[in-house]
């Protein structure tokens, strides 16, 4: 039996932060040698807010540039740019006709980021943004799609796009199921752990892959925490447990070791201790992301043979899914 198939992907606007990294890309390091992985820059995604011009082409590339030297490997998984496949677009409109204004109207993401139902200003794009997602992932009949937390509610309309299309047609697609990790796919803003680290919030909430050793040792200084004096992982004291968190994904140390190691000692300590592991773990990510982006041409190639291979795949679910409508050929 082949593979099953994994999707996923991020969209290329502003920064890549820690919370991208831990619940996202760095699963998808360890999904690629299982699944036939597929990761996208989702840049028709990324258009559904204004965006400059300029900053979306070197977006474009450093989100590459990241996915490669986080470890995501061309040889195994195929990377490229969602507007270099022009499926994506074409099945989101097929699928546009079967969605109901209603379960779009109910997207969380949709309602935080229109903001609170101002519609006269939200572009039809960002209340589709969720079809457009299920057009990404049917179009490859991925079965596994990893994600972060927030984005579960967007995997569900998928599934249920799915089934409805599979249902009025005959079958066409592969129903896709989200796969969540366990620790980190909710890492939560430093100055206000009540919310998730977003790119959309103000430089101070997030570190990004980016950040030079003396900005992430600034930022996690002054991360929010409690007046609490232990060291202890209580998901009720939300801002040291996000810290803690992150400590413990890229330690890769056990809750009790880590507990153990920090008896006795206090907020400051601990803070200055996971400040030079983030530096420590980035340091070589942010070594790799400057030399792919000296090399453009590189890139350039690489993006083009994984829209090639995506093609492919895209193209043949595609032609299966307007012969199914009715379509003439
Ligand atoms: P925005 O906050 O502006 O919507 P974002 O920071 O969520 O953007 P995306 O490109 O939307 O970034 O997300 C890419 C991937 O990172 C998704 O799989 C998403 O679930 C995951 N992700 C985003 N934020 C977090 C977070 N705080 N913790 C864990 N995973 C996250
Ligand atoms: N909406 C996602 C990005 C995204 C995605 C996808 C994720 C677009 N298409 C397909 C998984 C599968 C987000 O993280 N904001």
């Amino acid at each position: 039996m082949t593979k099953q198939r994994a999707f996923s992907g991020i969209q290329p606007s502003g920064v890549i932060h820690l919370g991208n990294y831990l619940g996202a890309i760095l699963p998808w390091v360890r999904i690629q040698n299982k699944y036939e992985s597929i990761f996208c820059v989702v840049d028709l995604h990324a258009i559904t807010i204004p965006q400059d011009p300029k900053e979306l082409t070197e977006s474009t590339y450093l989100t590459t540039a990241i996915y490669l030297a986080s470890g995501i490997d061309p040889k195994k998984s195929i990377i490229f740019v969602q507007s270099q496949v022009p499926a994506h677009a074409e099945l989101a409109w097929l699928l546009n006709t079967i969605a109901h204004m209603g379960e779009l109207s109910r997207m969380t993401q949709f309602k935080d980021k229109s903001q609170k139902g101002n519609a006269e200003n939200t572009s039809v794009g960002l209340f589709d943004y969720p079809v457009l997602m299920a057009s990404d992932i049917l179009l490859y009949q991925a079965g596994i799609v990893p994600v972060g937390e927030d984005q579960k509610q967007h995997v569900e309309l998928a599934r249920n796009l799915a089934e409805r299309f599979n249902n009025r047609f005959g079958k066409t697609f592969i129903i896709p199921n989200p796969v969540i990790g366990k620790t980190g796919a909710r890492i939560m803003s430093l100055d206000n752990p009540s919310r998730k680290m977003s790119k959309s919030d103000s430089a101070g909430s997030y570190i990004a892959l980016t950040d030079s050793p003396e900005i992430i040792r600034k930022k996690i200084m002054r991360a929010v925490t409690d007046s609490g004096s232990t060291i202890k992982f209580d998901p009720k004291r939300e801002g040291l447990f996000n810290l803690l968190t992150i400590y413990q994904m890229l330690s890769g140390k056990t809750e009790s070791q880590i507990e153990k190691h920090f008896a006795g000692k206090g907020y400051g300590d601990f803070k200055k201790e996971l400040a030079e592991l983030v530096v420590t773990s980035l340091a070589p990510i942010q070594k790799k992301i400057d030399y792919y982006m000296k090399n453009r041409r590189l890139l350039d190639r690489i993006l083009k043979t994984g829209a090639t291979k995506a093609s492919r795949i895209a193209n043949s679910t595609l032609t299966e899914a307007k012969k199914k409508i009715g379509f003439v050929s």
